[in-house]
């Protein structure tokens, strides 16, 4: 398999958290490359595209609200079958399922709160990676 590359954001709940510098050392313990990184805070017209796919679903305003709350940290990595393997490394969507030993089974769970906080964000094919670093680093 080619080298791929997927797109990672720290969620305003890992920043406000202090779980960045976490997330990194694993991405890089694993053995993949940030090959760009940058601390934001995305705009409403950034996340509606980012997250075109949920629009219309029950949680979606409070996923863009919570997503556009604080900075993130945005990421691109770079590694054969990265994108699986981060999934992979973040684990289940539902902090409060993830397995332990995962990003979100070891660092997320649940705050009580309206919308579903769970530390990371991951591209989950190759066409959204494509179109997900295009959106969040255009021009890499
Ligand atoms: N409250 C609630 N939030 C959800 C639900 N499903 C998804 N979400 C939120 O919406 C985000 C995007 O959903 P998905 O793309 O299906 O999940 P994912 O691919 O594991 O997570 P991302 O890497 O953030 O895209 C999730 O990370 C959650 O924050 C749900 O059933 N209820
Ligand atoms: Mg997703």
């Amino acid at each position: 398999m080619a080298a791929e590359r997927t797109l990672v954001i720290v969620k305003p709940d890992g920043v406000r958290h202090a779980q960045v510098g976490e997330v990194l050392r694993r991405i890089e313990a694993k053995g993949y490359a940030i090959v760009a990184l940058e601390m934001r805070v995305a705009g409403a017209d950034l996340l509606a595209e980012h997250y075109a796919e949920h629009l219309g679903k029950p949680f979606y305003n409070n996923l863009v609200e919570f997503m556009g709350s604080g900075p993130v940290v945005a990421a691109v990595i770079e590694g054969e079958s990265v994108i699986t393997a981060f999934r992979t490394l973040a684990g289940a969507t539902d902090p409060t399922k993830a397995a332990p030993g995962s990003i979100r089974g070891d660092l997320g769970r649940d705050w009580g709160t309206a919308v579903q906080q769970n530390v990371v964000h991951g591209s989950d094919s190759p066409e959204s990676a494509e179109r997900e670093i295009g959106l969040w680093f255009p021009g890499l």
